[in-house]
């Protein structure tokens, strides 16, 4: 049977609430059993979201893995290619951390892609009529540290991981994005084979 992680993260920024974390947990309501799903609600900072999923994949070793943020302003779920090697902060993390223009891990490579099925996880929303694209930047904050520290620590190993960002809930009801994710979870599953 397969074990697949799927993850949010907390509100930052002065929000009450992040619709990545409200999307995972709708999405994993009533999961069906022939997988197993756990779900994880991740810190908004730096390092420390990617410690703890490291430790979580360590534990679980999951055989998908799908970390989830929030993208302000963005209007459709966007399944992410690409993780860089460059933290660059525009408000302060929820420990206050507020790198700038620094490496995530000094030597590391430029960029890791996905290995996800992000073409088909893309078709199968749009199909359902769930506004998605694929994205071709994580940006440069918490999201993309946590998934270039992941896909880094993961390099050698065979796990198909990658990222999500979920619209704001004023953009698109959660219920959507939870859909997508569940989309996105099964896109993944037929992938492993
Ligand atoms: N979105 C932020 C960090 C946490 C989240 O949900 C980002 O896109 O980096």
């Amino acid at each position: 049977m397969a074990t697949i992680l799927l993850t949010g993260f907390d509100a930052f920024g002065g929000a009450a609430a992040n619709s990545s974390w409200d999307a995972v947990q709708l999405a994993a309501r009533d999961w069906p059993e022939s997988s197993a799903l756990v779900t994880a609600c991740l810190p908004v900072e730096f390092g420390r979201a990617g410690d703890i999923l490291d430790d979580l994949i360590g534990r679980l070793r999951p055989d998908l893995v799908i970390a989830t943020g929030v993208a302000a302003g963005r209007t459709k779920v966007t399944p992410e290619r690409i993780a860089i090697n460059l933290a660059d902060a525009r408000i302060p993390d929820n420990a206050g951390a507020e790198p700038r223009d620094e490496p995530i891990v000094a030597e590391g490579p430029d960029a890791y892609f996905t290995r996800l099925p992000v073409q088909d996880m893309v078709e199968r929303m749009t199909a359902a009529g769930i506004p998605a694209a694929l994205s071709l930047s994580a940006g440069t904050y918490v999201c993309n540290d946590t998934m270039y520290r992941m896909l880094h620590s993961l390099s050698s190993q065979t796990t198909l991981a990658g990222f999500i960002h979920v619209p704001d809930s004023a953009e698109l009801p959660v219920a959507s994005s939870a859909a997508a994710l569940r989309l996105a979870l099964e896109s993944g599953l037929a992938a492993l084979g």
